[in-house]
């Protein structure tokens, strides 16, 4: 990983030093076993390994020389938690690691065993001490969309005393729409008081333009994925999706603009990523937190490549932007809330719009064939992989219920295996 020395700063985040200089140690053969190994990568992926390299350095020495200067760190799981507010009240936003199999033994004495490996993990990280965000952070914010999340808050509260959870409706009534608009509202305060600064309706603006540019940005590199050959692996993809939510917004959409000016040289040259005739896949379902690059590396080194999530480390974070025509703060209110009351969430009941989103997107996208990806014990997806199966029906789909471990990495690389022969059959 990093070239310079953090163990002083590691020292103040409170950090479990030995635990934390071999979780460093796996993360960075993982990444160089999976990623660089990778031929004919884009040259402006060298960003995104740097970022990755810095995960727990730079950046981190980064938010905590914005906390010296009196800004707030929020930390968050979900997408529903509107960065926007954040950001409005000069806070730094990110949302915290939750993608590898750590502490789990720890996790579970809060926790039942068949918790979903996301929530074990962010319990698990923090009874470990090694995450440096959590440490960092001011506040971190929850929200009522699956049970398992909902409940877990509560024991990280008794071991935090930070977590502030927003009440998230689980259908789309006006009624529905009236409490997410008053729980945007209460967040807003709730920032208001963190922070000691009022949230104008000028600052909302500006955050608003910072936050879209970045889905702008990650929509364009979306939209590049369509191009066949795909210029660039869906695994960098995914990385790129995954720094999203950490690096500083600015340097981050300009990092991945650039990207997509050389994936556009790239297919305009038809440079792809790919074999001629690899099976293009969408991925679609649980959110797949940094580091899990497990289905990638399976499918990817299987001989095809993934073109798309249809996740919330993906399109579903990006996918609408935020309209930005308000002048009162009651506007900028109401557009904040319909924004993000439009994420398609399986949490949620009809969730209909999740569906006609995977169609769409194996269309866009020309995808051969979706694997539907739910984490265990994720019981709002492992549902719902029913009506998406329904929703694409002619395209080949592949269930896939699965964890962080590595255990049965060979069973899912037969099955993907299979799968990619039927798609080429
Ligand atoms: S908006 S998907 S980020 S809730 S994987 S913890 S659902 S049992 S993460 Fe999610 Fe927000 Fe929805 Fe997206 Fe529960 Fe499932 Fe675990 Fe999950």
């Amino acid at each position: 990983m990093s070239g310079k020395d953090y163990t002083e700063m590691w020292k103040g985040l409170g950090l479990n030093l030995e635990n934390h200089a071999g979780l460093l140690g796996v993360l960075s053969k993982t990444y160089k076993d999976i990623y660089l190994n990778q031929k004919n990568r884009p040259r402006a992926m060298d960003y995104f390994d740097f970022v990755i390299s810095e995960v727990h350095g730079l950046r981190i020495e980064e938010i905590l020389n914005a906390k010296k200067t009196g800004r707030k760190v929020v930390g968050a799981f979900c997408v529903y938690v509107p960065e926007e507010i954040v950001l409005a009240a000069d806070g730094v936003c990110r949302c915290g690691c939750a993608g590898a199999e750590v502490g789990s033994d720890q996790a579970e004495k809060f926790i039942p065993r068949n918790t979903c490996a996301l929530i074990k993990a962010f319990m698990g990280f923090k009874l470990s001490g090694l995450c440096p965000y959590v440490e960092s952070t001011d506040l971190i914010v929850g929200e009522t969309t699956c049970d398992g999340k909902k409940k877990a808050y509560e024991s990280l509260n008794d071991i935090t005393g930070k977590v502030y959870v927003m009440e998230i409706p689980h259908m789309k009534t006006a009624e529905d729409r009236k409490l997410w608009l008053s729980e945007v509202k209460r967040f807003r305060d709730r920032m208001e008081e963190l922070s000691g600064k009022k949230i104008t309706v000028e600052a909302l603006k500006k955050a608003a333009g910072v936050v879209n540019a970045k889905r702008k940005a990650l929509q364009r590199l979306s939209r590049l994925r369509a191009a066949a050959p795909a210029p660039i692996s869906g695994l960098d993809a995914l990385l790129v999706n995954q720094v999203s939510f950490y690096d500083d917004p600015l340097r981050f959409t300009e990092m991945t603009n650039r990207l997509c000016d050389e994936l556009e040289e790239r297919v305009a040259r038809k440079n792809g990523m790919a074999e001629k005739g690899a099976p293009r896949i969408l991925i679609s379902g649980s959110p797949m937190a940094i580091p899990n690059w497990k289905l990638h590396a399976i499918v990817e080194g299987s001989g095809a490549v993934a073109v798309g999530e249809e996740s919330c480390i993906g399109e579903r974070n990006h996918r609408d932007l935020l309209d930005e025509s308000f002048s009162s703060m009651d506007e900028a209110m109401d557009k904040l809330a319909s924004r993000y009351l439009g994420i398609d969430c399986a949490c949620f009941t009809p969730n209909n719009e999740r569906f006609d989103n995977i169609k769409t997107l194996t269309k866009s996208l020309k995808a051969d064939g979706v694997i539907h990806y739910a984490l265990q014990f994720c019981t709002p997806y492992m549902m719902e992989a029913y009506r998406a199966e329904k929703a694409v029906a002619g395209t080949p789909f592949l269930r896939i219920e699965t964890d962080y471990s590595m255990e049965d990495f060979g069973q899912l690389q037969t099955r993907v295996e299979a799968f990619l022969e039927q798609i080429k059959g």
